[in-house]
C-alpha cells in the first residue's frame, strides 16, 4: 500500500460530545472484507493512523498477506479494534482466521471496480458465519465521478438485498482526500454501540491468531477474546495440546492490563510453555473444563454456487482461527444439493476445542473455494447408526429446542454429569446450567444431587438404576441367605454390568441409596447394603460355628495351615463349614492371600506392624530378612510378600523390596 495519506485524516477528531460521567469503555471488533486492492488497508490506515500491513513483504508487494491490526477510540466510551484481512484469493484462509472474532463488518468495494469475486466470497463467508451488523464502504471515491458512484451504489444495494446488510449504510469515501471519513466514523460509532456486548461471564476462550517469542518475556500469543475474562496469574489450558500455562502478563491494545474481557484484542505473555509449541488455530481456555474433540455434529448450509456435496467428501474446515481437513458425513441423505441446509457429522483430521454455537466455514478440497458453513450442535456426539430415526429429531432439538429440552437431551445421553461437564457441552456458564437444571428438576425430568447441585442425573435413568439395584439385592439374598448384604463397591460394579451399561459414580450410588433408605427399601450398615427389613438368617449354632472358624484362623496367626486343614479340626459338616467360611471372607474377617492361604485380618495387621517397625531401621527387605524377621518358611514368605506388594506396603526392586 503506497498511499500518501493526509495526516489530517489519520487522527480521529472525536466529533462526539465527551460524556460527562465517564462510562465503561465498550470494545467492538470491526473487520474489513472485500476484493484485493479495493483499499481495505488504506482505509484502516486513514481511520486509525496505523498501517495494518506489518510485514516488509506486504509493503513491498503492496498487498496484504496476513491479518493486520489497528485501533481507534471514538469518544471516551468506545474503542474499535480493526482486523484488516487480505483480499487475495490465495489468502482467504488468513482472512478466515480473522473474521471469526468480529462484531461488525466493513464490506469494502472500490468505486472504480465495483463487485468482484472476493467481494462475493468474503460476503458469503460473513453471512455463513452469522455476522449480523455492518456497512458497505465504496472506496476510492476520488477516482470516479458521481454518476459512476451512484451506479456502484445501486449495484451494491442489489448485491446485499435480502442479507443482514440490506438497508445498511453505503458510504463513499476516499482515503486519499479524506472525503466521507467523518461520516464513516459516525456510522461506525452508531453501529458499534448497537452491537450486543460479548458475553464476559462465559467460560474463557481465546482462539490464537499469532504466537511469537518476545525477547526477555518468552512466549506471547495474541487473539480476539471471544468469551469470558482472563486475569493476570491465571492458569490457562492450551488446546488441543492439553498443556497448562500461567498468564504472566496481559496487554489489551498494546497497553499493559490486569485483565482482558470478551471482545478485546488481547496479547498474553505465557509462562510454562514455549512459543514454538503454540501455533495459530490453537485455543486458550479455562483449565479443566473442555475436552478436545475431532467429531462434531453440525448444521451445514451449502452455497447455491457450490457443486452438490457427496457423502464423505473431504473439505477444508475453518473455525475460529483453526484450519484443518474434514470429512463430511451427511446425516440426512446421500447428497446435498447446492443451496440446501442439512445435518452433518464432521470428522476432523485433528482434534480441537469447539463448542456448540461455534460457526465454521468449509471450502472445497480442490480447487479451493468457499462452499458452505454452519454451526456446531454437538461437540461430543455419539456414534450414529445409519437409519436412526431418533437422530434427526435429537439434532433438531439441539438446533431449535428450548434450553430445557437441550439440556435434558444431553443429560439423558451422558446419564450423569456435572454442571462444569455440561458447560463444556453447551457453552453455557455453569450457573446457567444449574438454573435450567432446577427447572427440569421441578418437572421431575432431572434428579439433582448435592447442594449446590454437583451432579445431574436423568430421572428415567435414576429410576432405572433404583430398580436394577433392588433386583440385584433380591437376587443376591436369594443365593446367599447367610450373608448380611453386598458391599457398596460390589453393588456399584454390578449396576454397570450388562450391555452398554456404565458404572454409576460413587456419588450417584450414594444418592440412590439415600433415596431408597428413606423409603426403607434398603438398609445400610457400614459398607454393606441389604434389602430393607432384611436380617441375616443365622441360627445360634451357626453363629457359634462361624465364631469357631474365625477363632481357629486367629490362633494360627501367620503360619496358617491350609483352609481345608483348619476346617477339618472342627466338628462341622464340610459344605456347611465352607459356606460359613465364605461369609467370613465376605465380611472381611478373613482374607484370602492365595487360593490355599487364608489369614485372619488380625494376623495380617500384625504383619504390617512388623514391616513398619523394620522400615524405621531399614527400608529395604529381601526374602531372607523377611523369613528371619517373621520366623516364617518360604512357603508363607513369598505369598505374603506378594500380598504386601499388592497392598502397596512394599514394592519389588530387583532381588529386594522397598518398604513404602
Ligand atoms: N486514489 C485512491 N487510491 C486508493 C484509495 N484507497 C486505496 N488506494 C490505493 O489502492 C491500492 C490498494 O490499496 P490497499 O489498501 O492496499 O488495498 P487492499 O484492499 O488492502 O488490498 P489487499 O489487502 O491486498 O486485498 C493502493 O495503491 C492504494 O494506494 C483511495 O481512496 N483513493
Ligand atoms: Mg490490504
Amino acid at each position: 500500500m503506497q498511499l500518501a495519506v493526509n495526516p489530517e485524516h489519520r487522527i480521529s477528531r472525536v466529533p462526539y460530545p465527551e460524556p460527562r460521567i465517564p462510562t465503561l469503555m465498550r470494545h467492538v471488533i470491526v473487520g474489513t472484507a472485500g476484493h484485493i486492492d479495493h483499499g481495505k488497508s488504506a482505509l484502516v490506515l486513514a481511520l486509525t493512523g496505523t498501517d495494518p500491513d506489518r510485514w516488509e513483504e506486504e509493503k513491498r508487494r503492496g498487498i496484504t498477506i496476513d491479518l493486520g491490526f489497528a485501533h481507534l477510540d471514538l469518544g471516551q466510551d468506545l474503542r474499535i479494534g480493526f482486523i484488516d484481512v487480505p483480499g487475495h484469493e490465495r489468502f482467504v484462509k488468513n482472512m478466515l482466521a480473522g473474521v471469526g472474532g468480529i462484531d461488525l463488518v466493513m464490506l469494502i468495494v472500490a468505486g472504480d471496480e465495483s463487485i468482484k469475486p472476493q467481494t462475493r466470497e468474503h460476503f458469503d463467508i460473513c453471512k455463513l458465519l452469522g455476522i449480523r451488523q455492518g456497512l458497505v464502504v465504496i472506496t476510492k471515491s476520488d477516482l470516479v465521478d458521481r454518476d459512476v458512484l451512484d451506479l456502484v451504489r445501486l449495484e451494491v444495494q442489489e448485491f446485499v438485498a435480502g442479507s443482514f446488510l440490506a438497508g445498511a449504510p453505503v458510504l463513499a469515501v476516499s482515503a486519499r482526500t479524506g472525503e466521507g471519513l467523518d461520516e464513516l466514523r459516525n456510522e461506525l460509532r452508531r453501529l458499534s454501540l448497537n452491537c450486543p456486548p460479548r458475553p464476559t461471564d462465559l467460560p474463557f476462550r481465546l482462539p490464537i491468531d499469532r504466537s511469537f517469542v518476545m525477547k526477555g518475556f518468552g512466549a506471547v500469543v495474541t487473539g480476539t477474546l471471544i468469551a469470558g475474562t482472563v486475569e493476570k496469574e491465571a492458569e490457562v489450558e492450551i488446546f488441543p495440546l492439553g498443556k497448562r500455562a500461567r498468564v504472566r502478563g496481559i496487554e489489551v491494545y498494546n497497553a499493559a492490563a490486569d485483565r482482558a474481557t470478551a471482545g478485546q484484542r488481547t496479547a498474553l505473555n505465557l509462562a510454562g510453555t514455549e512459543a514454538r509449541q503454540i501455533t495459530r488455530g490453537m485455543v486458550l481456555a479455562a483449565p479443566g473444563l473442555f475436552q478436545p474433540t475431532s467429531t462434531l455434529d453440525c448444521t451445514l448450509n451449502l452455497l447455491p454456487t457450490a457443486r452438490p456435496l457427496k457423502n464423505h467428501a473431504q473439505v477444508h474446515f475453518h473455525c475460529g482461527t483453526a484450519e484443518m481437513l474434514a470429512r463430511v458425513v451427511l446425516l440426512d441423505g446421500k447428497e446435498m444439493k447446492p443451496g440446501a441446509t442439512g445435518y452433518v457429522q464432521l470428522r476432523l483430521s485433528e482434534p480441537g476445542l469447539f463448542v456448540p454455537g461455534d460457526r465454521f466455514i468449509i471450502r472445497q478440497f480442490s480447487p479451493v473455494t468457499t462452499i458452505g458453513g454452519g454451526s456446531v450442535l454437538d461437540n461430543d456426539p455419539p456414534k450414529h447408526r445409519p437409519g436412526d430415526s431418533a437422530l434427526l429429531e435429537s439434532l433438531s432439538t439441539l438446533e431449535h429446542g428450548e434450553p430445557e429440552a437441550r439440556l435434558e437431551l444431553l443429560v439423558r445421553r451422558m446419564r450423569e454429569s456435572t454442571p462444569a461437564g455440561l458447560a463444556a457441552r453447551t457453552g453455557w456458564k455453569p450457573t446457567d446450567v444449574i438454573r435450567v437444571a432446577k427447572s427440569l428438576e421441578s418437572q421431575k425430568r432431572l434428579v439433582l444431587i448435592g447442594q449446590p447441585p454437583s451432579l445431574l442425573v436423568h430421572a428415567v435413568y435414576f429410576q432405572e438404576l433404583a430398580k436394577l439395584l433392588l433386583e440385584g439385592l433380591t437376587r443376591f439374598h436369594a443365593v446367599n441367605p447367610l450373608v448380611a448384604g453386598l458391599p457398596k463397591e460390589e453393588l456399584r460394579a454390578k449396576l454397570g454390568e450388562g450391555k452398554a451399561r456404565v458404572i454409576p459414580s460413587p456419588a450417584l450410588l450414594n444418592a440412590l441409596l439415600q433415596n431408597l433408605t428413606v423409603r426403607e427399601e434398603v438398609g445400610i450398615q457400614g459398607e454393606t447394603v441389604r434389602l430393607g427389613g432384611r436380617t441375616i438368617q443365622m441360627s445360634a449354632e451357626e453363629i457359634a460355628a462361624r465364631d469357631q472358624i474365625a477363632a481357629a484362623f486367629e490362633k494360627a496367626g501367620l503360619a496358617v495351615p491350609s483352609a481345608r486343614e483348619v476346617l477339618a479340626t472342627l466338628r462341622l459338616e464340610r459344605a456347611h463349614a465352607e459356606k460359613l467360611l465364605r461369609i467370613l471372607l465376605k465380611e472381611d474377617v478373613l482374607h484370602k492371600v492365595t487360593e490355599d492361604l487364608i489369614f485372619h485380618q488380625s494376623a495380617l495387621h500384625q504383619l504390617r506392624e512388623i514391616v513398619a517397625q523394620r522400615k524405621a531401621k531399614n527400608n529395604r527387605i529381601d526374602v531372607a530378612a523377611f523369613k528371619e524377621m517373621t520366623g516364617l518358611s518360604r512357603k508363607y514368605a513369598i505369598p505374603l510378600l506378594e500380598y504386601l506388594d499388592r497392598e502397596r506396603v512394599t514394592r519389588r526392586d530387583g532381588d529386594t523390596r522397598i518398604i513404602l
